[in-house]
């Protein structure tokens, strides 16, 4: 990725960079446009300022010649914008609407002001005796892709990864899919990014991500006892 992008967090996401991609898009059509609009601002100030002599003259922009000035930037923020969506479509199917195949599926309630990360267990199977809960710690492998079901007791989160370029709203009444795959073993962030109550700037949870070995060695030590 570009320098001037390395503000972001680190990517620690399979499908972080497209997204990365996505946003530097938009950053270049933003910049450009605001660059040649201000210039263009500038150039008119100074060319057609006061002087003695000359009146201001009213435009009405009936003429085609007149309504140009709009139209013309119309349809290139219209192609513009259909660039970014050409270019951010495929990334969203990806990202949003297909489930890589996985055996790992944690459930994550939402509720004021916690996480409650729900696994199934051994057995695979949510609703068994084996299921262990864990508020405000989602341990996961590197590597391995890993679907989540989002779930909220009461009203509107959302779940915001910014190292996995992960964010996806929790809506009372659904659960909702979703997957990522990090790639890169750590200790992040996992703030709730919708506004959802007084203790919402607190309302967050750790992502953990561990090597394999180091995942297994959790998993035997939290279902040691089953
Ligand atoms: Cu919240």
């Amino acid at each position: 990725m570009l320098n001037w992008m390395r503000w972001l967090p680190e990517n620690v996401s399979t499908y972080g960079g497209e997204i990365d991609a996505v946003i530097a898009l938009i950053y270049y059509v933003t910049l450009a446009w605001f660059f040649l609009t201000l210039g263009v601002f500038g150039f008119f100030l100074i060319r057609y300022r006061r002087r003695d002599g000359r009146r201001a003259t009213y435009v009405a922009g009936e003429r085609l010649r007149e309504a140009a000035w709009i139209l013309v930037p119309v349809a290139v923020v219209l192609v513009l914008d259909f660039w970014i969506d050409l270019r951010g479509g495929p990334v969203w199917a990806k990202v949003k609407t297909t489930m890589p195949p996985t055996e790992l599926t944690i459930q994550v309630t939402a509720k004021q002001f916690n996480w409650e990360i729900l696994y199934p267990g051994p057995d695979g199977k949510f609703g068994t005796e084996d299921d262990r809960q864990f508020d405000n710690e989602l341990h996961v492998p590197v590597g391995k892709p890993v679907r989540l079901v989002l779930k909220s007791k009461d009203v509107i989160h959302s779940l915001f990864s910014p190292n996995l370029r992960f964010k996806q709203d929790i809506v009372p009444g659904r659960a909702i899919p979703a997957w990522f795959e990090a790639t890169k073993p750590g200790k992040y962030e996992l703030p709730c990014a919708e506004l959802c109550g007084f203790g919402h700037s607190g309302m967050k949870a750790w992502l953990y991500v561990h090597s394999p070995e180091e995942y297994q060695k959790w998993v035997n030590e939290q279902w040691a006892s089953s």
